[in-house]
C-alpha cells in the first residue's frame, strides 16, 4: 500500500525563475526577461501594457535569478542529497533559439542542458522537461506576434526537433507547455500577447490557444516518432472549483469555471473541442480559425499523462452575490470562509488536492503527475542562521497525506510529485524573491543584494526523510 515503489518524488523549477544570465552562451531576450518587478508586473503579464525591451525605470528579477545557470551542479548535489528521483526543469527557448526563427541551433545553449542531464543522470536523477514554461522569444512576439501567428507551430516543433533528438538517450518525460491554461488569466506571460486599442482580447486568446494545442498535439507526434519510449504529458494549472454555496446559480457558474480551464486539457488528452466550448466559443463569436487537417491532428494525438499544478482550490459565487475576492495563482476567486490564507492570500487546502486528483482522473482516466504544489512564504532565518520552516513542512505534509489518500484509498494513478521551487526562486506573479518555496534557501533578496550562496532550510531535511519513506513517514 501507499505510494508505488518507483513513485517519482522530486522538485520543480523554471528557466526563467531562476537561472539568470539571460545574455550569456548567445542566449536571446524573451517576454519573461521583460517582465518587470513592481507596479507595471501584472499590466505587463496581462499584455495590456507593451514591454518588449527593458528599460531603465524597472528592474527585471529574471536576468539575473538566483544564477543557477553558474550553480546548477552545486544544486544538483543537494537535490540528489534530498533524494530527488525527478528533477522538473524548463528549457529557454532563447538559449537554444535566441531570436526564435533560426534554422540552425546555438549549440552553447544546447550544451548546457547537456550537462544539466549529465549531473542529474550522475545521481539517478530523471528529467522531467517542460519544453515552454511560459517562453516566448521577443524575437517572434515581434515578427508575427507571439501566439497571435499560426507561424508560432513551425517555430516551436524546431524546438521540439531539436531537444527530442539531441536528449533522445537523456530525457524520457516531456511537458508541452506549462500551464496552458494561464494564457487566458495572464496572456503575455503564457503566449507573448500584446493587445493592440480595439481588439477583441477574447478571441485572440482562444485563437492563440488553438495554435498552442495544436503544437502540442504536433510534439507528441514527434516525441514518440524520434523515440516511441517518450512520454509526453500536457500541463495545466488546476483546483477544483467550488460553488460558494449550494444555490443552483452558485454551482452553475463554478461548473463553467471549471470547464474554463478544463477545455485545454479535454482538448489535449481527449483529442477534440468539448462541446460546451464549441457552442460558447461560437456563440460569443470568437471559435478559433482551424485549418483542415487540426481536428484530425488533435485526434490522433493525445496526451500520454496529465501533469498540473496545484496550490489552492477556487471558490466562485454567481455575479448577483457579491462575495469578496480571494488572491490565487493568477486566478480571480472568492475568499471561502473555511479555508486559511498563505501570507501572499492563497487558501490553503489540501483536501482540495484530493478533490482535484479524484475529478481530473474521473475525467480522463490516464496517469497524473502532480508537477508542481508548495507554499510561497517569507523566511526569516534564526539566530543560528537557519531557517525553521515548519509552516512550509506542515503544508507540504498535509498536501501530500492528501495524494497519499487519493492513491491509497481512492486508487488514482499518480506517477509522481514534484514540489514548486524545490530551491528559492524568483516568483511568476509577483516578481519578487522574498515569496519563497524552497528546501534550499538562496541568499538573494528583492533589492537584488545577496551572496547567492545556497544553505538547506529545515524542510531539507523532513522532505529527505519523506524520500526515503517513499511517503510513509510525514513527520
Ligand atoms: C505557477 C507557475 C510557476 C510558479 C508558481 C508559483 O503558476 O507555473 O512558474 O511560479 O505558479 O507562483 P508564484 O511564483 O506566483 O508564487
Amino acid at each position: 500500500m501507499g505510494f508505488p515503489k518507483d513513485f517519482l518524488w522530486g522538485g520543480a523549477t523554471a528557466a526563467n525563475q531562476c537561472e539568470g544570465a539571460i545574455t550569456e552562451g548567445g542566449r536571446g531576450l524573451a517576454n519573461v526577461d521583460v517582465c518587470p518587478a513592481g507596479a507595471d508586473r501584472s499590466a505587463v503579464l496581462a499584455g495590456r501594457k507593451k514591454m518588449l525591451a527593458m528599460d531603465d525605470a524597472h528592474t527585471y528579477p529574471a536576468a539575473e535569478a538566483v544564477a543557477m545557470y553558474q550553480h546548477f551542479k552545486e544544486d544538483i548535489r543537494l537535490f540528489a542529497e534530498m533524494g530527488f528521483r525527478v528533477y522538473r526543469l524548463s528549457i529557454a527557448w532563447t538559449r537554444i533559439f535566441p531570436n526564435g526563427d533560426e534554422k540552425e541551433p546555438n549549440e552553447e545553449g544546447l550544451r548546457f542542458y547537456q550537462s544539466v542531464f549529465e549531473e542529474c543522470k550522475k545521481y539517478g536523477i530523471q528529467p522531467l522537461v517542460t519544453i515552454c514554461h511560459f517562453d516566448c522569444p521577443i524575437g517572434l512576439i515581434k515578427k508575427c506576434g507571439g501566439w497571435k501567428s499560426r507561424e508560432m507551430i513551425d517555430h516551436y516543433l524546431r524546438l521540439c526537433r531539436t531537444l527530442f533528438e539531441r536528449f533522445r538517450d537523456d530525457v524520457v518525460y516531456w511537458l508541452t507547455f506549462n500551464e496552458i491554461n494561464m494564457i487566458l488569466h495572464a496572456p503575455f506571460l503564457g503566449a507573448g500577447l500584446v493587445f493592440e486599442e480595439g481588439e477583441n482580447e477574447e478571441r485572440i486568446k482562444y485563437q492563440a490557444a488553438h495554435y498552442e494545442l495544436v503544437a502540442s498535439a504536433l510534439a507528441v507526434k514527434l516525441a514518440h516518432e524520434i523515440n516511441p519510449a517518450s512520454k509526453v504529458g500536457c500541463m495545466f494549472a488546476a483546483g477544483s472549483v467550488y460553488p460558494y454555496s449550494c444555490n443552483p446559480q452558485d454551482v452553475w457558474e463554478a461548473l463553467k469555471t471549471g470547464q474554463e480551464n478544463y477545455f485545454f486539457v479535454d482538448v489535449q488528452a481527449r483529442g477534440y473541442y468539448p462541446s460546451y466550448a464549441k457552442k460558447r466559443l461560437q456563440a460569443q463569436g470568437i471559435y478559433p480559425d482551424m485549418e483542415p487537417d487540426d481536428t484530425s491532428i488533435l485526434q490522433q494525438y493525445p496526451v500520454d499523462f496529465i501533469s498540473f499544478s496545484y496550490y489552492n482550490s477556487r471558490c466562485i459565487a454567481s455575479p448577483e452575490s457579491k462575495q469578496e475576492e480571494a488572491e490565487g495563482n493568477l486566478f480571480c476567486s472568492v475568499k471561502n470562509p473555511y479555508l486559511k490564507c498563505s501570507d501572499w492570500g492563497w487558501p490553503i487546502d489540501p483536501l482540495g488536492l484530493r478533490i482535484t486528483l479524484n475529478e481530473v482522473y474521473d475525467r480522463y482516466q490516464k496517469p497524473l503527475f502532480v508537477v508542481e504544489n508548495g507554499l510561497g512564504a517569507l523566511d526569516e532565518p534564526d539566530a543560528q542562521g537557519v531557517i525553521e520552516d515548519d509552516y512550509r513542512i506542515a503544508y507540504l505534509r498535509e498536501h501530500i497525506r492528501a495524494m497519499k489518500a487519493a492513491v491509497e484509498e481512492d486508487g488514482v494513478d499518480l506517477m509522481g510529485y514534484t514540489s514548486w521551487g524545490c530551491l528559492d526562486l524568483v516568483s511568476a506573479s509577483s516578481g519578487e524573491m522574498r515569496k519563497r518555496y524552497g528546501f534550499i534557501y538562496v541568499d538573494k533578496h528583492d533589492d537584488g543584494s545577496g551572496t547567492l550562496a545556497r544553505s538547506r532550510k529545515k524542510s531539507f531535511g523532513w522532505y529527505q526523510k519523506v524520500i526515503a519513506s517513499n511517503g510513509e513517514d510525514l513527520d
